[in-house]
């Protein structure tokens, strides 16, 4: 299968965020028929407030990634999820709750994927500032399927509560 590049949202609010994080990249590099060619800042963000959500859960930090990967987008979240329980995601069906390591399938090449268990591209990019400007700082100039450019969205999303951090 002819390699395509995938863009993998990663965020983490438990357990040392910032090593969850670091060590989920490395781990991101050691797919199988995958390689990492683009890294993000980290970034502190505050929790996504939502209906529902518990407001008191830590800050995230954030990242995203950029895959060169030739399995399909259905093996890659097997991998992505493989990792989340490596590293002691539990899954208490708590939406929004929080989590050791988050790992979102972002964009698949143009790929638009709609069924119960992958939605591509993820529906949360635009609304995201977590996602919008780590995705900005590797991809500038993407294009983002039904949604437009990624350069618009910045305009859109402004970079309330989100800290780049220093290496
Ligand atoms: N799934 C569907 N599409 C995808 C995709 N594109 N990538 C399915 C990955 N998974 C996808 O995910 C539930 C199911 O989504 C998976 O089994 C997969 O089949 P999950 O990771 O088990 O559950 P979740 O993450 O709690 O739910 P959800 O709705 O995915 O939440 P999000 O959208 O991941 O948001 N605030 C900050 N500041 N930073 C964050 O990173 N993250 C969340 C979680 C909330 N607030 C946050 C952050
Ligand atoms: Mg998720």
């Amino acid at each position: 299968m002819a390699e395509v590049s995938a863009f993998i949202g990663l965020g983490s609010n438990l357990d040392d965020p910032r090593r969850q994080v670091s060590t989920a990249l490395q781990e991101l590099d050691s797919v199988t028929s995958s390689r990492v060619s683009a890294i993000s800042s980290l970034y502190r963000s505050a929790p996504l407030m939502g209906l529902g959500v518990a407001a008191d859960q830590p800050a995230y930090i954030n990242a995203v990634a950029r895959l060169e990967t030739s399995l399909s987008a259905e093996a890659l979240l097997d991998a992505l999820q493989t990792i989340e329980t490596r590293h002691g995601r539990v899954r208490n069906g708590e939406r929004w709750g929080p989590r050791s390591l988050d790992l979102d399938i972002l964009l698949y090449g143009d790929a638009r994927i709609d069924t119960p268990r992958l939605q591509v591209p993820h529906p949360g990019i635009a609304a995201r500032n977590f996602v919008v400007y780590p995705l900005a700082e590797i991809a500038p100039e993407l294009q983002i399927p039904e949604v437009g450019a990624l350069r618009e969205l910045s305009t859109q999303c402004p970079p309330t509560d989100l800290e780049k951090l220093a290496e």
